[in-house]
């Protein structure tokens, strides 16, 4: 039988962080769909990210990407989020909207180009000690679109040398996470591809390298569940940038295309113990919103993560354990399903309760009037710099 009380706990423990640039404008590459309120600025994404927190009370944290969110000094930004109740969390760098990285960035075959890239991550390094940020998130457009157009192992060779400089670079309390994508913008090639590039990168860095799995990366029908088992057992699994997907890296509220998946990817980190504080696995959405209200959007994927979590709480491991023991297929996978086949509001209306939280936390948002308050206030909202 599986014990509520540490299901609830548990629940009640979890902390999911959002992107600063789920916030603001955003679309794709044939249009972006300006929306009223939006943030004109890094301090009231964090304003809008407070909203998120308070009303669901577990996303005390905010990504931050640069130079999206550049700002005079990050201290003070660290500050106003601390007034709010919140953090700053991941150091996302980028290295794929200036045109010197047409060719790519850290793998690029011009020495200087890959300077400028590695300055860039070193100032992601200097914006982690002002703000207190603990990881470093990477993730490179590095690739080619043509056989032939660049050498795939000199490539390799200058990336693992600008991440070992940028490695060197950490605190002790300090992590780089790095993470993978199948293909896009690059397509013949990509320098980092798959969990297991970054892995083996990562294993040749040292500790403080660990993987992201970001779930709109891989190729149709991947078995994400599995990349997570595995890194989870040779605690190598950073974080996650949790989205969805239907086609490509569609970057959907997580849990909205495929709730199973979630629910699968979540019940190995249950049963792996990732959601231990000591395992330090980041829950990060990566998300944008380009044709739904941002607030609302960010809030439901928030509850999204916590339904999955809760029905992989609830899988009954001792019974799984022995059905798998038995070779008992049909019992095994029954186990499974009667956990996902939960339906765990109630669950979750009653953690809220107990947490002093309104049980429903879209309506909760809605109550406090914030997004009339935007609407009036917040003329010109600027892009999260995403499809722009
Ligand atoms: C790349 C990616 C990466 C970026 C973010 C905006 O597709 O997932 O995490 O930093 O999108
Ligand atoms: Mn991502
Ligand atoms: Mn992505």
């Amino acid at each position: 039988m599986t014990d509520l009380s540490a299901v609830k706990a548990a629940l009640k423990a979890q902390e999911i962080e959002t992107p600063s640039w789920g916030y603001g404008n955003s679309g794709t590459r044939f249009k972006v769909f300006a929306q009223e309120g939006v943030p004109r600025d890094p301090y009231e994404k964090i304003e809008d990210a407070a909203q998120v927190h308070a009303a669901t009370g577990v996303a005390p944290r905010v990504s931050l990407h640069i130079p999206w969110d550049r700002v005079d000094d990050f201290a003070a930004l660290a500050a106003f989020a601390r007034e709010r109740g919140l953090q700053v969390g991941a150091v996302n760098s980028n290295t794929f909207q200036d045109d010197d990285f047409r060719l790519g960035s850290v793998a690029h075959a011009d020495p200087k180009v890959r300077r400028k890239a590695v300055e860039h991550l070193l100032e992601c390094v200097d914006i982690m000690d002002a703000t207190g940020s603990r990881d470093l998130k990477l993730w490179f457009a590095d690739g080619t679109n043509y056989p032939g157009q660049d050498d795939i192992t000199g490539r390799q060779d200058r990336l693992a040398e600008a991440l070992a400089e940028v490695y060197a670079r950490l605190g002790d309390e300090q992590r780089m996470i790095l993470e993978y994508k199948l293909f896009e913008p690059a397509f013949y090639h990509t320098d980092v591809p798959d969990w297991g590039t970054s892995y083996a990168h990562c294993l040749k860095l040292g500790p403080k390298a660990k993987v992201v799995v970001d779930t709109g990366h891989h190729a149709p029908g991947t078995n994400i569940e599995f990349i997570v088992a595995f890194l989870l057992r040779e605690d190598r699994l950073g974080a996650f940038d949790f989205n969805s997907r239907f086609y490509a890296d569609d970057d959907l509220m997580v849990g909205s295309a495929d709730p199973f998946q979630l629910f699968r990817i979540l019940h190995e980190v249950a049963k792996n113990d990732g959601f231990a504080p000591g395992r330090q696995v980041a829950f990060m959405l990566d998300q944008c919103h380009n044709i739904e209200g941002k607030i609302p959007a960010v809030i439901r994927s928030v509850m999204n993560v916590q339904e999955a979590t809760a029905k992989a709480l609830l899988v009954d491991l001792d019974a799984l354990r022995s059905a798998q023991s038995a070779g008992d297929v049909l019992g095994a996978n029954a186990v499974l399903m009667d956990a996902y086949n939960t339906d765990v509001r109630p669950l979750l209306r009653e953690v809220r309760q107990e947490q002093g939280l309104d049980p429903d936390p879209l309506a909760a948002y809605r109550a406090t009037g914030w997004q009339q308050r935007i609407v009036a206030d917040r003329v010109g909202g600027t892009q999260a710099g995403w499809g722009a």
